[in-house]
């Protein structure tokens, strides 16, 4: 049936059959081919409907996950295979990557759709349509620099509807217009992303990189993915670009709700809407600011019926991500919603005057976009059991007094579909024949792995599918970044947004340290291979200095001839979604090494382990939850805990300097950053500053933690020569990673918060 109705649409949209179509024209074939099958698929009704609203999706490149999703991956593989071409191939070289997300947030985001979809739940996602997508990295000189990075084209998955809504700023009015991509579900379900933008946006205001006019707001609305709040012009634009997303939800919101005919005095019956980090918060007095003024609705029922229908999920406990708007720049871009907000923020003053830290309005007339949603909302949700303790605990301790029960854990997950199904097809097919196919639909059913742990045939072959998915990574390197890597060495692999608190800067000091040790000697038994992949915002100084570090470092190391055959480092440029699905089925070691207590969950460290990596990491985040679920033997974890970093902070005692002047090899390693070796090739400007963090500030404890880290880097490299123990983690990884399913996730979100169905 599919193979015909294939076939019939190459002669239709092209005159040929199959096997005559190029790769540019088999993925039109397919894109069409593949909404057409999506929009017959099922649609789902309740009562009650879901909207998530998210300033970012990272969707990646969908064509393999809606051909598996649709189960009609094998079938169109096969039409392909017979005229020599892959789904792979066609996907890489033809498809844009829409990169509508900065990191971890937005690609959650994602996973949630494809599994609110596969559980059938009534619900959509609801945001931007950016133009241009998280910016291309490439690197010159050792430094990154950053390129616009188009993806809408007619070959996208978008589709226009003719919804619009006009939305009105302090100083104009602008008319939206809303697209739909369909996120099809593992059995064909399908729901939409639904992402709002504007007619008049002018991509030609572009000029060099991603700079652009930021003061046009009908130019450049939704010209890209949030962009850098380094100056005031820049966080104004921010300001428009959440009001522009709020104000469109609410009214798709409102409109939707009375066209199925129910009361909006019912609104909390009908309507669930979940703010996804504090980006759309503004949905909370923009709804009050339509039931009141254009509803006629009492304020005091307007804020009842909207606090019941509002929960939100806090993604990070750093302190410059929370988002505190300052008064004068609402003024000036939502002056409409400034009184409902300062009416919202009386009520918490008046009720609390003692408790300034309740406050939604600070002393210095900032308003803080968290309090408003955990005081008019609810539920307030952490995304790993060690994030939500100390959200409740520390962070938002005066709230959790206040509300202990609005305050819930979710801990993430990710969708297996994309992360084993897609990017591991070899796995995913040993594990059908080794434990059925009922993981796919209930992931707990990996554990059925478990009984193998002892049986030689399948240990060998989880072995030999990492060293065949090394085998492509390397070929895919050699013709990405023209760089010659060996599948023989160890894969250790770091790849996530460039931050201070995740600490790929260790890593780097590891790496100098190692080097050194070589230089000495000191050989390794196996050639190493260090991987990194991460970008770095536009405006973050010290960030951009890392990278700078680990490409002087990969300059150096490759081309020494005294260790480059001992280890090797490389920074892969633009990592993106496509990427990550190629580095991780091919990893070895899963560095997951941020400060305890800064990493709210991280949801690499889940992907890595269900495809069968080692975690090497702190106790952090999900990394707590994978550590107690894999035990202490088959996971490496290192460094101080939360609590001790949490008290260092409060006794203001951390003095980086003294454990450098204490210690011979952390001093080594740091002095090397600006060595004659490194200020050869690099940048002496971004080396001393970096030198300088390190002994003057060192914020996120990198000097505390980097003894104990190579002490627990030489176990995890002694203990990979020990193959049965190791092809052992691995398996009992696969096998434990169940847990962290985005099904799972939205399951407890659903029966906790949204209750659909
Ligand atoms: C945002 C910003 C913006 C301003 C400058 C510094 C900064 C630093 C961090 C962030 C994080 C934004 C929120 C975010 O992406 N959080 C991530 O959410 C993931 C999904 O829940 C989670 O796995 C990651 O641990 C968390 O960092």
């Amino acid at each position: 049936m599919v193979k015909e109705r294939f076939d019939n649409l190459c002669r239709r949209l092209y005159g040929r059959p199959v096997f005559q179509c190029t790769n540019h024209e088999l993925f039109h074939v397919l894109l069409t081919l593949t909404k057409d099958l999506t929009a017959e698929g099922e649609e789902i009704h309740s009562d009650r409907k879901l909207y998530y609203i998210s300033a970012e999706f990272l969707i990646g490149k969908l064509l393999s996950n809606n051909l598996i999703n649709l189960r009609i991956y094998e079938e169109i593989e096969e039409e392909l295979n017979k005229c020599g071409k892959s789904i792979a191939v066609i996907e890489d070289e033809e498809e844009p990557e829409p990169s509508l997300g900065n990191g971890g947030l937005g690609r959650l985001a994602a996973c949630f759709l494809d599994s609110i979809a596969t559980l059938g739940l009534n619900g959509c996602g609801v945001g931007l349509n950016y133009h241009f997508g998280l910016f291309h990295q490439a690197f010159r000189e050792h430094l990154q620099c950053e390129e616009k990075n188009e993806w809408i084209t007619d070959r996208s998955w978008l589709k226009k509807t003719n919804i619009s809504f006009d939305v009105c700023f302090g100083d104009e009015t602008v008319t939206s217009e809303l697209y739909t991509i369909d996120v099809v579900g593992y059995g064909g379900k399908r729901i939409p992303l639904q992402l709002f933008d504007l007619k008049t946006v002018d991509e030609s205001i572009v000029k060099s990189g991603i700079d652009f006019d930021k003061t046009a707001v009908r130019k450049n609305l939704t010209l890209f993915l949030y962009p850098d709040d380094s100056d005031e012009a820049g966080n104004l634009l921010r300001i428009y670009q959440q009001y522009f997303m709020v104000s469109n939800a609410a009214q798709l919101i409102i409109k939707e709700t009375k066209e199925a005919g129910f009361d909006l005095h019912e609104l909390h019956r009908h309507v669930i809407i979940q703010i996804n980090d504090t980006h759309p918060t503004m949905v909370i007095p923009e709804l009050i600011r339509i039931l009141t003024q254009q509803e006629e609705f009492t304020f005091d029922d307007a804020i009842d019926v909207v606090s019941k229908t509002c929960a939100y999920t806090n993604h990070t406990i750093l302190s410059e991500a929370l988002e505190k708007w300052p008064l004068p720049y609402l003024d000036k871009v939502v002056p409409v919603l400034v009184p409902i907000i300062k009416e919202l923020a009386n009520r918490i003053k008046k009720a609390h005057p003692d408790k300034s830290e309740l406050w939604i309005i600070d002393d210095e007339k900032r308003v803080h976009m968290a309090h408003i949603d955990i005081h008019y909302g609810i539920s307030v949700n952490g995304v790993a059991a060690i994030h939500t303790d100390i959200l409740k605990n520390t962070e938002l301790n005066q709230f959790y007094k206040l509300y202990p029960e609005r305050f819930n854990n979710k801990t993430n997950g990710i969708t297996f579909r994309r992360w084993l199904l897609s990017c591991n097809r070899e796995l995913s097919g040993l594990l059908d024949k080794t434990i059925g196919t009922g993981y796919r639909k209930d992931a707990t059913e990996l554990k059925k792995l478990l009984d193998y742990r002892d049986d030689p045939a399948v240990l060998d072959a989880i072995e030999k599918i990492k060293r065949d998915n090394k085998e492509k990574l390397v070929s895919y390197i050699e013709k990405q970044e023209n760089i010659h890597l060996s599948a023989d060495s160890i894969f250790d692999i770091q790849v996530k947004r460039l931050h201070e608190y995740k600490r790929q800067q260790m890593n780097a000091l590891y790496i100098i340290h190692k080097y050194l040790e070589i230089k000495a000697g000191k050989k390794p038994v196996r050639p190493i291979t260090f991987i990194f992949g991460a970008k770095a915002a536009p405006a973050y100084v010290i960030a951009r200095d890392i990278i700078h570090l680990i490409l002087v470092l990969s300059e150096i190391v490759n081309n020494d001839p005294e260790v480059k055959d001992f280890i090797k480092v490389i920074m892969v440029s633009n990592y993106n979604v496509s990427y990550a699905e190629k580095l991780i089925p091919a990893c070895d070691i899963s560095e997951q090494i941020s400060l305890a207590s800064k990493e709210a969950s991280g949801t690499s460290n889940m992907k890595f382990m269900l495809n069968g990596a080692v975690t090497l990491g702190t106790d952090d985040g999900a990394n707590v939850e994978i550590h107690e679920l894999v035990g202490d033997d088959n996971i490496y974890i290192f460094g101080a805990d939360a609590d001790t970093v949490i008290s260092h902070y409060k006794n203001e005692d951390y003095v980086s300097a003294e454990l450098y002047e204490n210690s011979k090899v952390i001093k080594e390693a740091v002095d090397f950053i600006v060595s004659d070796k490194a200020l050869e090739i690099g940048h002496k400007e971004n080396l001393e500053r970096l030198y300088n963090e390190f002994l003057n500030k060192d914020y996120f404890m990198t000097l505390l933690d980097l003894e104990a880290y190579i002490a627990k880097k030489e176990e995890i490299f002694a203990d990979y020569e020990n193959r049965e123990k190791w092809k052992r983690m691995s398996l009992i990884n696969i096998a434990n990673a169940g847990f962290f399913s985005s099904d799972r996730t939205i399951e407890q979100y659903n029966r906790d918060i949204w209750k659909l169905k």
